[in-house]
């Protein structure tokens, strides 16, 4: 719920990464609180909204869940263009993944909207003893690209409302007084809910 005075911020989301990444779990476990063992490929995109109330803003996420499978790749830019946030995903089990993930990272420098606030996310951090990819490593890249870094797991939980409450605490930075993203809802199902979260 929008309080009395408080900036409203529209904002698209697009979350990019390798297949099995974990991308539409994290977005599963932070709008509806699931997980699932044995979630299904994501087949060209999802879309999903979610709201996080902070103190200095209520920010409404449209949030585009992309495919990451390589046959939908070319589909990307067409969920990328106009996003105020994107959320690069790799699996910290995986080598694969992080050199797949810094290719979206280097994809958008070239073609997204310069002033996108860019989480660089190592997901399935449950699976710490299976670790392929160093913290330091995802860190560093991030730290050199401008983007924000962190480890999560939608397994678990752990993490995900952080991830989410640091893109909206940054897009308010961002965004002092204007809306901001673009409304593509009525092409697509919308699932929405309303989650009080992290203000103060
Ligand atoms: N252990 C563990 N498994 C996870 C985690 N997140 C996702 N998974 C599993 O990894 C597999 C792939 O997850 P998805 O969320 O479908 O991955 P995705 O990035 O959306 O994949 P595409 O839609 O094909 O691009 C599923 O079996 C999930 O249960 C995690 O944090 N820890
Ligand atoms: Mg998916």
């Amino acid at each position: 719920m929008a309080r009395p005075g408080n900036k409203i911020i529209q904002a698209k989301l697009v979350l990019l990464g390798d297949m099995g990444t974990g991308k539409t779990s994290l977005v599963l476990r932070f709008v509806k609180g699931q997980f699932f063992d044995h979630q299904e490929p994501t087949i060209g995109a999802a879309f999903f909204t979610q709201i996080l109330s902070l103190t200095e803003a209520t920010v409404k996420f449209d949030i585009w869940d992309t495919a990451g499978q390589e046959r939908y790749h070319s589909l990307a830019p067409m969920y990328y263009r106009g996003a105020a946030a994107a959320v690069i995903v790799y699996d910290i089990s995986s080598m694969d993944t992080f050199v797949r993930a810094k290719r979206w990272v280097q994809e958008l420098q070239r073609q997204g909207n310069p002033n996108m606030v860019m989480a660089f996310v190592a997901n399935k951090l449950d699976l710490d003893s299976k670790r392929e990819v160093q913290n330091e490593d995802g860190e560093q890249f991030a730290q050199e690209n401008g983007m924000f870094f962190m480890e999560t797991s939608a397994k678990t939980a752990q993490n995900i409302n952080e991830l989410f409450y640091e893109i909206a605490k940054r897009l308010a930075r961002a965004h002092p007084s204007k809306p901001t993203g673009v409304n593509l809802n009525d092409e697509t199902e919308s699932r929405t809910r309303r989650l009080f979260c992290c203000s103060g």
